[in-house]
């Protein structure tokens, strides 16, 4: 048998080299990139307990390459074909977010590594998006947009043949793997030319600036990369230092001892020059930079109390500045507990259970005794890293880049069947994955103490 690669090793080599072209076609994030490493820097220098913490979760390794990035594409065929593409670098679809609740006429999904060893190896994740054109009333509209991308090829041979290897042997060597690396690349390149005419452009983009972002292109341009902070509101603070205009406010959870989920800024999009097929100039604004501060994966019941505070803050946070708007997020989230011993024993958080000193113990672990070991000090429970994303968090980066519109009218039209009938498989749901880890070290520690 011929040797394959690991698919992480694909994905690793990856997310360097997307991380390489995004910095060339975009210089403001390798600015960003070295702001973040040196806050991240100062933060571990500043908190060796952090640093303690995080050597121990293995979580220091990678830091440096965490990363995610986004692409919206336009049709069914596209995203099926990606779902294709991400498998060969063990990248699957995870999650469903509705977009249109927000006023975007998109719904996604996130492709990302599922298993532990894969996400410690490189969790590098999409965000994927695909146009709902069904959304558009303007018939005439939707018709022409349709038309476009319909003509339109993202892939270029050689990946589709490499797709196709992979599948049908079970792997890439690692000359194929390079090969499948370089080529993969180019569907998300950014192409300054537009493959419509000034007209067509504008007459899109006044319905939603989303749609002529994804119908007007020859693909799916990679819009963002984000490296991992370990300090948000300091890289916020620092950005126009460095000559960045940092996005108004972070968006999800405020700042706390035991970060919950994901916060989220990103640096505004760059206005770029665009040649029409019509020789027409013009701009365009899609690209930007973003950056993310993760914390622990929260149950559906602190999910359920998370999205209920995020409501009652978002009613008096509108139109407020950075430092206002996280002081009001703070006191309304004095509601959510910020102990590790509470998020706990309130079943608020996922976490991973690991034995520290198994001297005198035998009998089998029920959560009863769980809760006696944790307080005893032999085990240890660490809070599981949220590895997805946040919709409402999600729609304030979309429209901070688009102009700030958010059109109501595409409210309520969550369709996760209609999703997964375009993909071609269904996606996993990230809550599943979490419950399946803790309770995996669950029943690894009923082993240990058990064998
Ligand atoms: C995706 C925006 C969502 C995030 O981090 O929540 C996103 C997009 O603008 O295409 O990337
Ligand atoms: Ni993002």
């Amino acid at each position: 048998m011929r040797p394959y690669l690991d698919p992480d090793e694909i994905r690793d080599r990856f997310s360097k080299a997307m991380s390489d072209m995004y910095q060339l076609e975009v210089p403001q994030y390798g600015t960003l990139l070295k702001l973040v490493d040196a806050v991240n820097r100062e933060t571990l220098d500043r908190d060796p307990d952090l640093h303690a913490r995080l050597c121990d979760q293995q979580e220091l390794a990678r830091l440096r390459v965490e990363r995610h990035g986004a692409i919206r594409v336009g049709t069914a065929k596209e995203l099926a074909t990606l779902r294709r593409l991400f498998a060969v670098m063990g990248m699957f679809p995870v999650g469903y977010y509705d977009l249109s609740e927000a006023g975007v006429p998109v719904h996604a999904t996130a492709f990302r590594p599922m298993d532990d060893a894969a996400l410690k190896r490189n969790p590098f994740r999409l965000f994927t998006s695909l146009l709902r054109l069904e959304l558009i009333e303007d018939q005439a509209l939707r018709a022409r947009a349709s038309d476009i991308l319909e003509k339109r090829q993202i892939f270029t041979e050689r990946a589709l043949e490499l797709i196709t290897i992979f599948e049908q042997q079970g792997g890439l060597t690692d000359t194929e793997a390079d090969q499948f690396v370089s080529e993969a690349l180019e569907t998300f390149r950014w192409h300054q030319q537009a493959t419509v005419d000034h007209a067509t452009y504008q007459a899109l983009a006044q319905e939603h600036r989303l749609i002529a972002d994804v119908v007007c292109f020859k693909g799916p341009h990679i819009n963002h990369l984000t490296p991992r902070t370990l300090d948000i509101d300091e890289v916020q603070r620092r950005m126009p230092d460095v000559g960045i205009t940092p996005k108004d406010v972070i968006e999800g959870p405020p700042r706390r001892q035991w970060p919950i989920l994901l916060r989220q800024t990103s640096f505004k999009a760059l206005e770029e020059s665009i040649d029409f097929a019509d020789h027409h100039d013009g701009t365009h604004t899609a690209r930007f930079g973003e950056i993310e501060q993760r914390g622990v994966a929260l149950t559906p019941k602190g999910r359920a109390l998370y999205d209920r505070l995020l409501r009652t803050a978002r009613t008096r946070t509108e139109g407020l500045a950075n430092e206002a708007h996280q002081q009001v997020l703070a006191e309304v989230f004095e509601a959510f507990p910020d102990d590790v011993d509470t998020l706990h024993r309130e079943g608020l958080a996922y976490f991973d259970y690991h034995l520290r000193d198994r001297a005198g113990l035998s009998g089998p672990v029920n959560s009863d005794t769980l809760k006696a070991l944790i307080e005893q000090n032999i085990v240890r429970a660490e809070p599981i890293t949220y590895e997805d994303f946040l919709p409402v968090s999600a729609a304030g980066i979309f429209q901070s880049n688009l102009g700030g519109r958010s059109d109501h009218s595409y409210e309520g039209n969550a369709n996760q069947a209609a999703f997964e009938a375009a993909l071609g498989a269904e996606v996993t749901s990230e809550l599943d994955l979490y419950a399946r880890r803790e309770q995996a070290s669950i029943d690894r520690l009923r082993t240990e103490l058990t064998g």
